[in-house]
C-alpha cells in the first residue's frame, strides 16, 4: 500500500537532494501543483529537483524503499493534467528542470543528445548553432521540456513532414521505478537488437519510468520557406488542396494548418497585433508552408505560380504569399494564437481528435449537425493540423455569453454529452480521441471506453511488469 510519506522518508530525500535539490515551502511548490489549463489543483509534501541522472536514480531508489508515488514534471504545459499530483498530498513531484544540458551534437551524423529538462526551444537553438534543425515545433516551445515532449509523444505543426516526437528519437536514457538506469542512449540509425524498449517510454506519460535524456535526430536547414495563407470554401476543399500540393511539391510540404472562419474571427477579435490578410468573413483558411532546399531556390516562384493557377481555376478563393520573414512570422503568429484567442473568449469544451484525412469532411459535417442539436448556438472552433488529420475540435459558448454567467455554466454543463457525441463519431470513423495531447488524468475514462480491450489488457500488463506497485504517475493513462 502507498501512503503519506513518513517523516523519515522526507528527511532522507532532503538529505539526498540538498537545499537546491528540493522544495517544500508552500509558496515554492505552488507552481508545480496546478496544471496549465487550471483543471486540477494538487498537493505534494516535496518537489524533488535532482540535477543529474545519478540523483534521479537515487531519488527513485529511495521512493521505492519507502513506497512513495512519484509524479514526473516538465514544463507544465500538459493539456490533460499529466504532470500534476493528485489532491491526496502523498505524491512526490519529480521535476526534471535541472537536467537541462545538451550533452552532445553531431551535425554530420545528424544527432543531438539532450537532457529531459531542456526546453524544446533550447534544443532547436543547439541544432541551429551547428546549422542543423530539430524540427519538432509547438506553440509552447519556449516553455515545454523535451522530457515532456518525449513522454507525451508531442506533435505540433511539422508532423506531416517529420512525424511526431517518437519518430525523432534514436535512443533514450530512462530511470526505472526501482532506480535502475536503462541506458539506451544510442545514436544509431540501425539497431535491430531485440525489442525496441525505448518505445515503451515514449508516450507513456511517466507511468513506466522517468526519461532523463534522449538521442534525437537533427536535419539539414532549408535555405528558406515559402509560406502562404489561402482562402478555401471548407474543410473538404482544404483536403483536396493538400492532395494537389503533395502532387506538385511532394514531401517539401511541412505545414498545412486549417482555420475555419470562426477561428480566424476569434483571433482577430481577441489577439492584439494579429495580421488580417483577408476579410473577417472568409469561410476558411489554410496556412501552407514549403521548405526550400538550398539547391532549389526557384521553388518559391513555382509555389507562387501554383497558387496563382489555383486562384484562376477557382479551386482557391484567394491566396496571400509571405514576402518576408516578418510576414511569415505574422501568419504563424495568427495560427499559434488561436488557443489564446479562444481562452480569452471565455470557457471552452476542448477535443483533440484525429481522423483518416479522407473522412475529415464527413466528420465535420456530421458533428456540426449533431452539435447544433446538443449545444444550439455554440461556436465550433475546429482548427489545427489538417495535414495530420488532427483537429482541435473546440466549442465556445454562443457569442455574447459572459464569463461566470449562468449561460456559461449551462454551456459547460453540456460537456459530457458534447464530448460523448464527438468521441463516438470519431470512433465510428476510425479516428482517435487523443491525437497529440495525450491521456493524462483527463482522458483515462475515454481510454477505457474506446481502446481495444486486448490493447488495454496488454497496456495493464506492461504497466504491472514495470511498475508493479503502481507508484509511477498514479491515475494517469491507466487507472
Ligand atoms: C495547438 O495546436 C495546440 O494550437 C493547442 O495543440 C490546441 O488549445 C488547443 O486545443
Ligand atoms: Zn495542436
Amino acid at each position: 500500500m502507498r501512503g503519506a510519506p513518513s517523516a523519515a522518508a522526507l528527511t532522507a530525500l532532503r538529505a539526498l537532494l540538498g537545499a537546491e535539490g528540493c522544495r517544500t515551502d508552500s509558496a515554492d511548490v505552488a507552481r508545480y501543483l496546478q496544471d496549465h489549463r487550471h483543471l486540477y489543483q494538487g498537493l505534494t509534501p516535496l518537489v524533488a529537483r535532482p540535477a543529474d541522472v545519478a540523483a534521479v536514480s537515487a531519488v527513485l531508489r529511495l521512493c521505492a524503499e519507502h513506497r512513495l508515488a512519484v509524479v514526473p514534471h516538465g514544463g507544465n504545459t500538459s493539456y490533460c493534467g499529466g504532470a500534476t499530483p493528485d489532491e491526496s498530498g502523498t505524491q512526490i513531484v519529480l521535476s526534471l528542470e535541472r537536467l537541462n544540458r545538451v550533452r552532445a551534437v553531431d551535425p554530420t551524423g545528424g544527432t543531438l543528445i539532450a537532457e529531459a529538462g531542456c526546453t524544446l526551444a533550447s534544443v532547436q537553438s543547439a541544432a541551429q548553432a551547428v546549422r542543423r534543425r530539430f524540427p519538432l515545433s509547438l506553440g509552447s516551445e519556449g516553455t515545454c521540456q523535451i522530457g515532456g515532449n518525449l513522454s507525451t509523444n508531442a506533435g505540433g505543426t511539422s508532423v506531416l513532414r517529420f512525424g511526431m516526437m517518437r519518430d525523432l528519437v534514436l535512443g533514450l536514457e530512462v530511470v526505472l521505478p526501482d532506480g535502475q538506469v536503462l541506458d539506451q542512449l544510442r545514436v544509431l540509425r540501425k539497431d535491430n537488437t531485440g525489442y525496441d524498449l525505448k518505445q515503451l517510454f515514449l508516450g507513456a506519460e511517466g507511468t513506466l519510468g522517468v526519461i532523463t535524456a534522449a538521442a534525437l535526430k537533427i536535419y539539414s536547414q532549408p535555405a528558406d520557406y515559402a509560406t502562404a495563407m489561402v482562402v478555401v470554401d471548407d474543410i473538404g476543399a482544404a483536403v483536396a488542396l493538400l492532395g494537389r500540393i503533395r502532387d506538385a511539391f511532394g514531401d517539401l510540404v511541412e505545414g498545412f494548418e486549417y482555420l475555419p472562419g470562426a477561428a480566424y474571427q476569434l483571433a482577430l477579435e481577441h489577439v492584439p497585433g494579429v495580421a488580417a490578410p483577408f476579410d473577417a468573413t472568409v469561410p476558411a483558411l489554410v496556412l501552407v508552408e514549403l521548405a526550400i532546399p538550398p539547391a532549389l531556390p526557384e521553388l518559391a516562384i513555382r509555389f507562387e505560380e501554383f497558387l496563382q493557377a489555383e486562384v484562376e481555376a477557382g479551386t482557391l478563393r484567394d491566396a496571400a504569399l509571405a514576402h518576408s520573414g516578418r510576414q511569415r512570422e505574422a501568419f504563424w503568429f495568427l495560427r499559434e494564437h488561436v488557443p489564446q484567442a479562444q481562452t480569452r473568449a471565455g470557457a471552452s469544451i476542448k477535443h483533440d481528435v484525429s481522423l483518416p484525412i479522407a473522412r475529415l469532411a464527413e466528420f465535420v459535417a456530421r458533428s456540426t449537425e449533431a452539435l447544433a442539436r446538443l449545444a444550439p448556438g455554440a461556436r465550433i472552433i475546429g482548427y489545427g493540423h489538417l495535414g495530420d488529420g488532427n483537429l482541435h475540435y473546440n466549442l465556445s459558448p454562443p457569442p455574447g455569453v459572459a464569463a461566470g454567467s449562468a449561460e456559461e455554466s449551462a454551456f459547460l454543463a453540456l460537456k459530457p454529452a458534447v464530448t460523448r457525441a464527438v468521441h463516438d463519431l470519431v470512433a465510428e470513423l476510425g479516428g482517435s480521441f487523443s491525437a497529440e495531447h495525450g491521456v493524462g488524468r483527463l482522458k483515462v475514462d475515454e481510454l477505457e471506453r474506446y481502446e481495444d480491450p486486448v490493447a488495454l489488457q496488454l497496456m495493464r500488463r506492461v504497466k504491472h511488469a514495470l511498475d508493479p506497485e503502481g507508484r509511477m504517475n498514479p491515475g494517469k493513462v491507466l487507472r
